[in-house]
């Protein structure tokens, strides 16, 4: 026998689960439903695009639901019976004429302001007083990002760039690698990083200030850890930085080793080399250059356990040394 239907019960179950389905996106930032707040000209035009595309959708959802709602109630069955049928209706060239115009001239409308938008969006703009844009090299690997700027300066994970300047971005990743997406969400839109391919984006960030992101696609067991940010400095800050990092990198740089190891070892070993992921790391093993190299360089796969990517293949050799000299002195007194 079917146990009987409660109605109420029901309803209380769906509203519950309704609610529960919306509280994420009600507790993230901006209701969870929209963009972030833009911080540069493309970033600006995709958040417009979006807020149209959703005005228009929203007012065909209200138009529809609410039809939806006087129909139901002004055609109800009232005292007819079950089995009775309406009134046999045919054509309306008003109505018919109306319902297909509609949506054509919402798609249209739709298409015109997005391909208006576009060129703002992918090309960047042309750079002003202040020089050309600034380049940068920008490569996902397995599970870290490196930057690389027009003088050979290497950052990892965190992006230093000028406020007001256009910065064109190379994005790629190495042969070896797997496919990433570089995103900065308040500083435009996704680009992939595909090994063998070279993509190019932009941004020119209004403000200085620190501008979150993350790898937008799912590259591995530490996919997650890919956390990345832009910090945006004023122009003479920005300068003054990479003259700096220029003259330390000529030797081993000790900073650009902690970023290395921070960005590149410590997400799988631990920041104190106590493992986690990747095993436990001794001082012994942390100061032998040799070794360390091989294993930075080729990676390792031990059967039945968890492979290590070759993180390091294409690092420079003072990329090496600064490491060396960071790990020397951290680990170097304990072994
Ligand atoms: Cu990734």
């Amino acid at each position: 026998m079917t146990p009987p239907v409660r109605p109420r019960l029901l309803l209380i179950i769906g509203v519950l689960a309704a609610l529960l389905a919306l509280a994420g996106a009600a507790a993230a930032g901006n209701g969870g439903f929209g963009p972030t707040s833009p911080a540069s000209p493309n970033a600006e035009g995709i958040a417009t695009s979006f807020w149209f595309v959703t005005a228009l959708v929203l007012g065909v959802f209200l138009l529809v639901e609410s039809l939806l709602v006087v129909f139901v109630v002004r055609f109800r069955r009232r005292k007819r019976p079950r089995d009775a049928d309406g009134p046999q209706i045919h054509g309306s060239n008003r109505l018919e004429l109306a319902w297909t115009a509609g949506p054509v001239l919402i798609l249209f409308a739709i298409a015109v302001f997005v391909f208006a938008k576009l060129p703002g969006i992918i090309d960047s703009p042309d750079a002003t007083a202040s020089g050309g844009p600034l380049r940068i090299e920008v490569v996902g690997h397995q599970f870290y990002w490196q930057f690389r700027y027009p003088n050979g300066v290497i950052a990892i994970d965190r992006m230093r760039a000028p406020a007001g300047r256009p910065v064109v971005l190379d994005v790629t990743a190495p042969d070896w690698d797997v496919n990433h997406s570089w995103w900065i969400p308040r500083l435009g839109g996704k680009i992939d990083a595909i090994p063998g391919r070279m993509n190019t984006t932009w941004f020119r960030a209004n403000e200085p200030g620190f501008y979150e992101g993350r790898c937008a696609e799912l590259c591995g067991a530490f996919h997650a850890k890919m956390l990345t940010g832009v910090e945006v400095l004023p122009q003479a800050d920005f300068d003054e930085w990479l003259t700096t990092a220029f003259s330390a990198q000529h030797q081993a740089d000790p900073a650009l080793g902690r970023e290395l190891w921070e960005g590149v070892c410590a997400k799988c070993h631990g920041l104190a080399a106590e493992g986690g992921y990747g095993p436990t790391l001794a001082a012994a093993t942390l100061t032998n250059r040799d070794a360390l190299e091989t294993v930075i360089r080729n990676g390792r796969a031990l059967p039945g356990r968890n492979v290590m990517p070759s993180v390091g293949r294409d690092w420079t050799a003072a990329q090496l040394q600064s490491l060396y000299a960071y790990l020397e002195a951290e680990f170097g007194s304990q072994g």
